[in-house]
């Protein structure tokens, strides 16, 4: 039928302007003479949407009729960043596009750059969802995501006097091209109400839940096209409606703020992304929006399998739900009532169906980002579901308690309410209970929760039942092809094909060409033309100006303590205050450096507003400072997110993953720093130690104390005299002389390596710290040796591709096939 009376959403050139055109007139109702760039990109957006859903549409009635099992990958965050050039890419028009828009009048960047991201996440969890969204689609496997469509992404980040300023993200304020609205796809949620209990019809006690407040849940679909292949996956991204428009009868009575409250709050659900990562905050609307989309996501992937009118038995054959984090927890609670309550089927076969399904991945071990939530709070918003935890704790404990009798405390460990006043939900402890996979993001880091925090858990189930390893990964086609494309068309050149771009281990022919003059000439090119872009952009946000030549040292992440912007900023001053004691010899000797920071702070996270406060106070100073000759700049590049990495990333030379030991679950920016040419300077911890691993000793910076030793060092600081460091002693006293303003705001920074006990032990690792800088500066001098090393770093990064990672969860855990689509004709 689309052959007779479909469009001619074809790949050639002139097929794609005639779109674009046709989009002007008709979708943008514009006139062809009053294009601006922003009406080109909507033009060209539409027109890739077009042939975007026509790939989704194939993929999505060829799962359907093969009916071979799922996963589904529920993530609280998608961080997306823009579509329209990956999609181009992965969809293999970028060329063909890219002359369109160009005969049309248009320069591409341009028209990309219209584009604002889609931000729906905070840091690296969501980032990863991205990454393994792109490689489930691009390695044909038959996936959903499920998420929330927040009105309101992450806050943008705005710098005010060197202190961060959040504003809100209004991504939506123009249409959204890369959504698709189902709105006849609608889920009923259900809060709060009561529990009936009755006898059912063969004599069994039953259970049914009478929710009173109901919110719609309307479903937006997000295509995901793959990489060279026709696959195109989808993300459904719940949005709350009130059920009722508004209450009329007030309305009438003149209560008009009354009358329109309720669709306020069911509004207010998928308002806004919550900005904290990796601290938890116990808010209600929090532990709403989690419900609101485990119990819309849950019934649309139970909807689908019932379909196929196989028996109950067989859905975890038919699907795998994977947990991204606690945050869908209630899913686990949600499927059993589900199960129970509503399908009549017998607890002990319902759980058996749930922990076959789930697997849960977790993503970090910080204390303060365990989800804990308040019994009482749950029991109030989902009678039901807190009985249920209640059941599935008591069951789970007897049978703990028969494999350990009269273990008292190993109950009380294990269970998943902590018996405090109030009682607490472990949310951590429900996932693992109802999983039969648990995995963490690193080697080190899955060592170390079965060490921790899930140690109760190994004694219980024993070391190899149940807990993994999965290493993570990062895309190839954003991380290199999209945001690197003069290095990735050398690599092409140089390998002859972009078979790497679907198999990132090939990137060690590269290996060969290492004393090539030729190759290494270009390698350096696409370094330093990536280093011009870099330096245009810091000067565009920050009026800063950059040598394009110095060392680019780039540390961009969240701003968190664990992370230790800190350490790195002290080293900065420690840097500054050597250079001042030179004479003009001595420093013509030295390399020039930029110091790169980038990041968000959690609007509450007073200590880490603390920090950009210091590191744009220490930039005020040393960038002003005309007697140490440009040798050291500092700039923080404001609102860091998705897109502005893709700028930064390629242009770096060094990159700091600096974490205390056994605090960075992984890491995922690490490996797209190595991934493109960039060195590494970074602590024993998370993924850097497997990146070590595969590049090898002579192409990264290692330093600093061991995951082990981190209780002994917190115990001798709490309980000792510990001397301070004299390094950072030294600097200590320079911030507190007011060498970079007002030393009475910077106080509570410094008493958290006094009075606070150094809990991320800066000064423990200070010293090496600064050891590891002076090796670098060492390195980057010999300028030969340097382009080896950046060679090599890349050459051996093909183990941290998202397929590699993708394909271990769809082996291991998820147990599923590639479905590819075929194109008949
Ligand atoms: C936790 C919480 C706690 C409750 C409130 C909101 C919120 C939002 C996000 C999170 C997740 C924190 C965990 C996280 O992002 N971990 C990061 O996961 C990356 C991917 O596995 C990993 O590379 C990073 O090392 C790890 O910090």
């Amino acid at each position: 039928l689309w052959e007779k009376y479909g469009g001619d959403e074809t790949d050639d050139k002139e097929a794609f302007q005639k779109s674009f055109i046709r989009h002007v007139t008709t979708t943008l109702a514009r006139s062809i003479y009053n294009i601006d760039n922003f009406s080109a990109y909507q033009a060209t957006a539409h027109s890739v949407r077009d042939r975007l859903i026509k790939r989704w549409n194939e993929t999505q009635q060829t799962h359907t009729e093969a009916d071979s099992k799922r996963v589904y990958y529920l993530s609280l965050e998608f961080l997306l960043g823009r579509s329209l050039d990956n999609a181009l890419l992965n969809l293999g028009l970028k060329d063909n596009c890219g002359e369109g828009v160009k005969e049309l009048g248009f320069a591409m960047e341009d028209v990309l750059d219209q584009e604002v991201d889609a931000a729906l996440g905070n840091g690296g969890l969501g980032r990863l969802a991205a990454c393994y969204m792109d490689s489930l689609a691009t390695l044909d496997y038959p996936a959903w995501g499920y998420g929330l469509r927040y009105t309101y992404g992450i806050f943008q980040q705005r710098l005010k006097d060197g202190y961060q300023v959040e504003f809100p993200d209004y991504w939506l304020n123009f249409d959204n091209p890369w959504e698709l609205p189902r709105l006849d796809v609608v889920v009923d949620v259900k809060f709060y109400g009561s529990v009936n209990r009755y006898t059912d019809e063969k004599g069994r006690k039953r259970y049914a839940w009478e929710g009173i407040d109901t919110v719609q849940s309307v479903a937006y679909d997000v295509p995901i096209p793959g990489y060279g292949t026709k696959n195109c996956i989808n993300i459904r991204l719940w949005s709350s409606k009130p059920k009722r428009q508004f209450d009329l009868s007030r309305f009438n009575e003149g209560q008009y703020e009354q009358a329109v409250q309720e669709q306020m709050q069911a509004e207010n659900i998928t308002a806004v992304l919550y900005p904290n990562d990796n601290h938890m905050v116990g808010k209600e609307l929090r532990l709403k929006q989690q419900y609101f989309w485990v119990a819309a996501s849950l019934f649309d992937i139970v909807r689908r399998f019932k379909k196929s009118q196989r028996p109950w038995s067989h859905f975890p054959d038919q699907v795998a739900i994977q947990l991204n984090d606690t945050h869908p927890s209630l899913a686990i609670v949600e499927l059993q009532r589900i199960l129970v309550d509503l399908e009549g089927v017998d607890w002990d076969d319902a759980w058996e169906i749930v922990t076959r399904t789930f697997a849960f991945t977790n993503h970090t071990i910080l204390p303060e980002a365990m989800e804990r939530w308040p019994v009482p709070m749950v029991q109030y918003l989902l009678p039901r579901h807190m009985q249920i935890i209640f059941d599935i704790n008591l069951f789970f404990l007897q049978k703990v308690e028969k494999a350990f009798p009269d273990n008292r405390d190993l109950l009380a460990r294990l269970s998943i309410i902590e018996e405090s006043t109030p009682q607490f939900v472990r949310m951590a402890h429900l996932a693992v209970v109802g999983s039969h996979r648990v995995n963490g993001v690193a080697e080190l880091h899955s060592e170390l929760i079965k060490k921790t925090i899930f140690k109760d858990f190994i004694q219980y189930y024993g070391n190899d039942s149940k807990f993994e390893n999965k290493t993570n990964g990062i895309t190839p086609r954003r991380w290199l092809h999209q945001a690197n494309p003069k290095l990735s068309e050398l690599i092409t050149d140089t390998l002859g094909n972009k078979n790497w771009l679907k198999n990132l281990d090939l990137l060690k022919g590269l290996k060969s060409y290492v004393d090539n003059k030729d190759f290494r000439k270009r390698w350096v090119a696409a370094k330093h033309s990536n280093k011009v872009r870099l330096t245009e952009y810091i000067k565009k946000t920050t009026g800063i100006i950059v040598n394009s030549n110095a060392l680019f040292d780039v540390q961009v992440k969240r701003i968190h303590e664990y992370k230790r912007q800190f350490m790195n900023i002290l080293g900065v001053i420690h840097r500054y205050n050597t250079l001042k004691k030179m004479t003009s010899e001595e420093r013509a000797d030295v390399v020039h450096r930029v110091v790169i920071f980038g990041g968000k702070a959690a609007p509450g996270y007073y200590i880490a507003k603390l920090v950009i406060k210091l590191i744009n106070s220490v930039a005020e100073v040393v960038n002003n400072d005309n007697s140490i000759e440009d040798s050291l700049k500092v700039a923080f590049i404001p609102d860091y997110n998705v897109s502005v990495a893709e700028i930064i990333i390629p242009a770096s030379d060094i990159s700091q993953h600096i974490s205390t030991a056994g605090t960075e679950a992984s890491g995922t920016s690490n490996m797209k720093f190595v991934l493109n040419g960039g060195l590494i300077l970074g602590t024993v911890d998370g993924a850097n130690i497997e990146i070590h691993e595969e590049i090898g000793d002579d192409n990264i910076f290692m330093f600093g104390n061991l995951a082990h030793q981190v209780d002994d060092l917190r115990h001798a600081h709490r309980y000792r005299n510990v001397p301070m460091d004299p390094s950072l002693q030294a600097v200590i006293n320079d911030i507190e002389s007011g060498q970079f303003g007002d030393s009475r705001i910077f106080a509570p920074l410094i008493n958290t390596l006094t009075l606070g006990q150094d809990y991320y032990l800066i000064s423990d690792d200070f010293q090496s710290y600064l050891d590891a800088q002076k090796l670098v500066d060492e390195a980057y001098k010999d300028k030969e040796g340097w382009i080896t090393k950046s060679i090599l770093c890349s050459a051996n990064m093909g183990k941290f591709s998202s397929d590699r990672a993708i394909q271990e969860y769809a082996e291991r855990i998820w147990n599923i096939e590639p479905v590819p689509v075929v194109t008949k004709k």
